[in-house]
């Protein structure tokens, strides 16, 4: 069985190539939805539909497990279908079959507690001195779903999040911008949210995949010492946990790495080479 790896571009690379170091004797397939463009200005109903439309893509190819390496997709559509559509795929496919996201595993980085973990309310402690502050740096529509404030609220009363949606860096990113037209906006964004709340986070959660292609970029912005919480990390962490429960999913391995786009194939743009380590190249969807 392979894992199918889902974003709308480039940016669930940045989740791919930590999920292959940590496992690299299972199958891989990606598929990154280029044609339709960035995801994160979608409506809620757009993005539920080409999140179903990416897994089948990703199931039909063989995989059997698909994560969501897109903060958008998880935010937005992932309940919806786990809930009303990955029941009655197991007897479609005939094999097990499920869909993971990534912002369970990155609230668990953040906090420090496992997802089951709910503050206990009724004890609340009126002598919280220490308010740390958690920036998550995202797409619009991640920002919109407020997941990550009501998540962590839930978890920690010392935390207080703040999200500063990002408005097309994830589409200047999948075009392949210079470091330096990259370096401008991403210090916009950590100004404006200086702006905003009166001061820098003490900790960020580049809350966008293809933001960890830049990470470099936001840790230069940021004041030295900021806490950078790095989603490809939390996510094989998490997969690590699920496999050590889910035997079934331990299929064998052909040692297939396959990278579809449902867009231009060809190879992608020397800032993705770059964070590569070494030329990419997309092909098309069968
Ligand atoms: N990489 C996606 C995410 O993590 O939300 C956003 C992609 C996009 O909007 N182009």
């Amino acid at each position: 069985m392979a894992i199918g790896v889902f974003d709308s571009g480039v940016g669930g690379l940045t989740v791919h190539r930590e999920l292959v170091a940590r496992f690299p004797e299972r199958d891989f397939v990606y598929f990154a939805d280029q044609a339709r463009g960035a995801i994160g200005g979608k409506t809620g109903e757009e993005i539920v539909e080409l999140t179903r439309e990416g897994c089948t893509t990703l199931f039909d190819a063989g995989a059997s497990l698909v994560v969501l390496a897109c903060n958008t997709a998880s935010a937005v559509a992932l309940r919806r279908l786990q809930q009303t559509w990955i029941p009655g795929l197991k007897a479609h496919y005939g094999r097990p079959v499920n869909v993971l996201g990534i912002i369970v595993p990155t609230i668990e980085a953040a906090t420090g507690l496992p997802w089951t973990y709910e503050a206990d309310k009724s004890a609340k402690d009126d002598k919280i001195e220490a308010i740390d502050i958690l920036g998550v740096f995202s797409t619009a529509a991640t920002a919109m779903s407020r997941v990550y404030e009501i998540e962590i609220d839930k978890r920690r009363e010392d935390l207080a999040v703040f999200s500063e949606p990002c408005p097309g860096l994830a589409g200047l990113i999948e075009l392949g911008a210079t470091p330096e037209e990259l370096t401008v906006v991403v210090q916009e964004h950590v100004d404006a949210l200086r702006r905003r709340i009166g001061r820098h986070p003490d900790t960020a959660i580049l809350g966008c995949t293809h933001y960890e292609i830049i990470a470099d970029l936001f840790a230069q912005a940021l004041p030295a010492g900021t806490n950078l919480i790095h989603q490809p990390t939390a996510v094989a962490d998490a997969l690590e946990r699920y496999f050590a429960q889910h035997p079934e999913y331990d299929l064998g391995s052909s040692g297939r790495r396959d990278f579809l786009t449902s867009g231009t194939p060809g190879p992608q743009s020397e800032l993705v080479s770059q964070f590569w380590g070494a030329p990419l190249t997309f092909s098309p969807t069968p």
